[in-house]
């Protein structure tokens, strides 16, 4: 009679070894699932990235055509003003399964702070006045200009009393520039200027090529902007002076108004000859912010640059 529940070690053996390439296998079979999961999402991810971009680059050709249509249907000599169809905002809307919001600004509504020099890299003292005035009618501290001008000046002497120039960048991993700006997101390695002097700073300035007395029109100037400029202004004086906006001539607007004595109106103009586009595309997990700054001459719409300010996934 044949015995049963034999031992038999090599079948233990086996079995052991069995049980094992099976555990092996169920590793190998997850991991390769979870594998294929991540490359599925990669590419989803890539794809995502790609069509919010693409939907970013889209709204371009468009905004050169409104502004090429807006400035041959305006009036001659052309103005620009906020009532005008490229300065309505607009609703978010759908591509595909996509979003993308758009928005259009004239950047003559600010004060370009590259004027704080001139193009041989040396200070203009006028310039500092009128932004100076600028940081105290926003409640920031005026001598952070001095180390701003120490930044785009071309000397290595420290400008007045908040004046930052290259040994004050010691512990940083970076050098003083000496030069204008090229981005506004430079503003944040100069000295003194945090997030919320930034935020601050956005409604009333930009950074843009200068010629070192940049034009701003007085029919979309932001609110201070002016004031910077004509001390005599006051905050009634302002207001007055927008709710009669849009001004077809630089004299119909400065006519007889007291204000405008101690002011230098040389670079007030009533158009508009550089704007910003800013895009925000979220298709999927992609979430793409980007900046367009175009020049316009004539009907002609020029890109400048185009700066992305993140994505994420
Ligand atoms: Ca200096
Ligand atoms: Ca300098």
């Amino acid at each position: 009679m044949q015995r049963l529940n034999t031992y038999h070690p090599e079948s233990g053996v086996a079995l052991i070894m069995v049980l094992g390439i099976v555990a092996i296998i169920a590793v190998w079979a997850s991991t390769a699932a979870y594998e294929d999961m991540i490359s599925v999402q990669r590419i989803k991810n890539i794809q995502d990235e790609t069509r919010a971009t693409m939907a970013s680059e889209s709204a371009l050709p468009l905004v050169r055509i409104v502004l090429k249509e807006e400035y041959l249907i305006s009036n001659s000599p052309p103005i620009d003003a906020l009532d005008e169809e490229w300065a309505q905002d607009l609703p978010p809307f759908p591509i595909d399964d996509g979003l993308i919001a758009v928005q259009l600004e004239d950047l003559n509504r600010y004060y370009n702070l590259n004027d704080l020099v001139n193009n041989q890299g040396v200070v203009q003292q006028d310039k500092v006045k009128e932004v100076k005035r600028l940081f105290s009618l926003l409640d920031l501290d005026e001598t952070l200009v001095d180390a701003l001008v120490d930044w785009m000046d071309n000397n290595d002497i420290p400008y007045g009393v908040g004046g930052a120039e290259d040994s004050s960048y010691y512990a940083k991993d970076y050098k003083i520039k000496n030069a204008r700006l090229d981005s506004w997101s430079e503003l944040k390695l100069v000295q003194g200027f945090d997030a919320d002097t930034l935020q601050l700073l956005k409604k009333v300035a930009t950074v843009r090529p200068s010629s070192g007395n940049t034009a701003i029109n007085i029919n979309t100037a932001a609110p201070l902007v002016l004031r910077a400029i004509f001390p005599d202004m006051t905050s009634m004086d302002e207001e007055a002076f927008f709710e009669n906006r849009p001004y077809d001539t630089l004299t119909i607007a400065l006519n007889q108004q007291p204000w405008r004595q101690g002011g230098n109106p040389s670079r007030l103009q009533v158009a508009s000859d550089a704007f910003m586009l800013r895009t925000h595309a979220i298709f999927g997990r992609a979430n793409v912010r980007e900046e367009y700054v175009l020049s316009r001459n004539g009907p002609t719409v020029t890109l400048l640059s185009r700066e992305r300010l993140g994505w994420q996934f």
